[in-house]
């Protein structure tokens, strides 16, 4: 398998730690979303990443996508998600705001990086930025109520909490968002707790600004 895609996404970053988790070997593309867009491209069309190319050549597109594969692939014992019930739309549901805000955080970056300074557009930059706020202030919630409990969901860690850790690395690390965590104080508790893991201090790397 080849995992397409820069380490300091929070996309690829996800799929990444799981592949290590699973003990799924695998190569990855360092390639860059403004540099290398026309090699992206050739495996995604949306010219996006995370791209994986199973061995078989067939592509797979989308943080979740992919995730939803390698969870197939080990099976319901070993998967990061909760296969069913409860459990499985709580952790669908802290996905869906992790990766939405990190969206929202990439809306902001993209914002400098590819449209000149003239055309910046500062209403679009304070939606994305309240959107963001508001799913992190969730995320936070959702940290403070698990109480004394070490994952967001079950007695497991999930993709939940992958998701909303790498994310929130991500948005303090970009500059162009520099996200102020002490906002978010049970977030950020989790997020430093997952970072000491070896799984997520294998794949942190230093920001790298995308360039157009
Ligand atoms: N929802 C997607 C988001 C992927 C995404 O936005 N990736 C960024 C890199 S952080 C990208 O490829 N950006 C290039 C572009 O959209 O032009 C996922 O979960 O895979």
């Amino acid at each position: 398998m080849r995992l397409i895609g820069m380490l300091d996404s929070p996309f690829v970053r996800r799929v990444a730690i799981a592949l290590d988790l699973y003990h799924l070997a695998f190569e990855r593309l360092d390639w860059s979303v403004g540099r290398d867009f026309t090699s992206i491209r050739r495996f995604s069309p949306l010219g996006r990443v995370p791209a994986l190319v199973l061995d078989d050549g067939e592509v797979l597109v989308e943080s979740g996508a992919i995730l939803d594969h390698l969870d197939e692939q080990v099976g319901p014992a070993a998967s990061l998600l909760p296969a069913r019930g409860a459990g499985r739309r709580r952790a669908l549901q802290l996905i869906a705001l992790a990766v939405g805000a990190a969206e929202k955080g990439r809306e902001q970056i993209y914002e400098g990086a590819f449209r000149p300074p003239e055309k910046r557009h500062d209403p679009w930059l304070e939606r994305c930025r309240a959107q963001m706020l508001g799913a992190l202030a969730e995320l936070d919630r959702a940290c403070a109520a698990r109480g004394e409990a070490q994952w967001l969901v079950g007695e497991r860690m999930t993709h939940a909490d992958i998701a909303a850790a790498v994310i929130t690395t991500f948005l303090i690390d970009s500059p162009a968002v520099a996200l102020d965590a002490a906002a978010f104080p049970d977030l950020r508790a989790h997020c430093v707790r997952c970072e000491s893991l070896a799984a997520f201090r294998a794949t942190h790397v230093p920001w790298f600004a995308p360039e157009a």
